[in-house]
């Protein structure tokens, strides 16, 4: 957390350092579950990070709510969030009923924008935990994990910039060809997945 973050989070901040630990070591032990050679190791990176508080004060704007880390804490369902990015659409659902496993765990959501793919052509399968918080009498917390592909992770990269980038020409155009290339790396995520069931199954 930067300087900012520090203080806007202010006594939540630790705590929400502890969870983020939590999340990655958690998830580190379910893919651990299923070993590590590279035959079957499922993720390709893994990454976690607490919301910035820019982006969490503009996400509590859009939504109507105040803009305080306690609003936040209540209403915002992604100020932790981790991401899994694995080689294979199958890996996505073996770490997802992992999850659902997970004692630990509580999945209160899913959103699944594999099955339902986003007009734009954005894929991953969103999963909202709830996990124990216990700071100002805050019980529990929500922790967004995402599963996706490398394809659809690189996917997902360029079009967030696509966001954030100010003054780009042709969006119209850029748009399209987003949508043409999600598709042909969903088709290309498929055939990977079945080459891949064939060697496995020998
Ligand atoms: P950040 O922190 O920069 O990643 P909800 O949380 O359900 O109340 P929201 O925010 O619409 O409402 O939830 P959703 O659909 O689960 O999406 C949240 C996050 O998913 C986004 O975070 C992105 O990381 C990712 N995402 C969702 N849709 C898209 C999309 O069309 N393109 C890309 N590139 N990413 C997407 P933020 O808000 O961007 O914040």
């Amino acid at each position: 957390m930067n300087q900012n973050d520090l203080l806007f989070y202010g006594e939540y901040a630790p705590r929400l350092e502890e969870i983020k630990s939590l999340v990655l070591s958690e998830i580190g032990a379910i893919l651990g579950s299923l070993g590590s050679d590279s035959e079957t190791a499922v993720a390709e990176h893994i990454k976690c990070r607490i919301k910035g508080c820019d982006s969490l004060k503009e996400k509590l704007r859009r939504k109507g709510h105040e803009e305080t880390a306690e609003s936040g804490l209540i209403n915002v369902s992604d100020i932790v969030g981790a991401r899994v990015v694995t080689h294979f659409i199958g890996d996505i659902y073996t770490v997802y009923d992992l999850i659902k496993q997970c004692p630990r765990w509580r999945v209160v959501r899913v959103k699944d924008y594999i099955a339902n793919i986003k007009p734009n052509g954005y894929r991953s399968l969103h999963l909202n935990v709830a996990l124990p918080f216990g700071v100002g009498g805050i019980d529990e917390i929500r922790a967004e994990i995402q599963l996706r592909t490398i394809a659809m992770d690189c996917w997902a990269s360029l079009e967030h910039q696509l966001k954030y980038k100010k003054n780009v020409k042709n969006t119209a155009l850029i748009v399209e060809e987003l949508k043409r290339c999600a598709d042909e790396m969903a088709s290309t995520d498929l055939s990977m997945q079945t080459i891949r069931d064939l060697i496995m199954r020998g």
